[in-house]
């Protein structure tokens, strides 16, 4: 065996009244549900010191075996933004053009997006995250050093990540161009890590505007058994 049990340590835990606590999950809903997809960014700069605070909040995600798979690459250099947005589109382009099925087009036209992603190289900021596939590096028996759940784990660092950036006041889209093999050549990434999510950060221009959506009730979504 490569490994032995963990050194174990108490939990820091404060217990709750259940008041406090009601208030607390009232509060964390109404902060979250303000949070929306922006699209329209003001070129502003944002302090990096907020985006890298954002980025160890999501480094704090449980993660399969604790192997913690991922790699945030903040960018906020124009030039390399640039880059981005200009094979971003060009694959965007295929997928408006064709590769997209009829329905999907259909599915997204209230949203209003074609295969222009001016956001690429407006916003100040883009993290782009990505997922380790494997660990680099050999085990005892010069195997591949495995990773699991690596979806998952990388999915739920995300989620916090969007909510550390709107609990921080800052906007953001989570924008999945594909195919997204791009962003490890642009930013030269090594080949157990594979893009995850491209996530536009700033603040939202002065006349931003968002579909007006409604998100599904508690009924809609939850299904309790007592
Ligand atoms: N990746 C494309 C298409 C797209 C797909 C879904 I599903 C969306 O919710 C939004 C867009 C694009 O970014 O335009």
């Amino acid at each position: 065996m490569e490994h032995s049990l963990a050194k174990h340590i108490p939990l820091d835990f404060e217990r709750l009244t259940d008041d406090e606590m009601e208030r607390r999950s009232r509060q964390v809903h109404s902060r979250l549900d303000a949070r929306r997809s922006v699209r329209h960014f003001d070129s502003a700069p944002v302090p990096v010191k907020v985006l890298r605070n954002c980025i160890a909040a999501a480094g704090t995600a449980p993660s399969g075996a604790h192997k913690q798979p991922w790699t945030f690459c903040l960018v906020t250099n124009q030039e390399v933004k640039k880059a981005i947005r200009e094979a971003a589109e060009r694959e965007e382009y295929e997928n408006y053009h064709g590769r997209m099925s009829d329905r999907w087009l259909e599915d997204l036209k209230p949203f209003d997006t074609d295969y222009h992603k001016p956001h690429l190289d407006e916003a100040p900021a883009l993290i782009v995250v990505f997922k380790q596939v494997w660990e680099p590096g050999l085990d005892s028996q010069g195997g591949k050093r495995q990773n699991y759940y690596v979806q998952e784990s990388v999915g739920i660092a995300c989620g916090m990540l969007l909510a550390a950036l709107h609990e921080s006041g800052l906007v953001a889209l989570t924008h999945t161009p594909s195919p997204m093999d791009f962003l490890s050549k642009i930013l030269n990434r090594p080949n157990y890590e594979r893009a995850f999510l491209l996530i536009p950060v700033g603040y939202p221009t002065q006349d931003c505007l968002i579909p007006d959506i409604k998100r599904k009730s508690l009924q809609d979504i939850l299904v309790e058994f007592e």
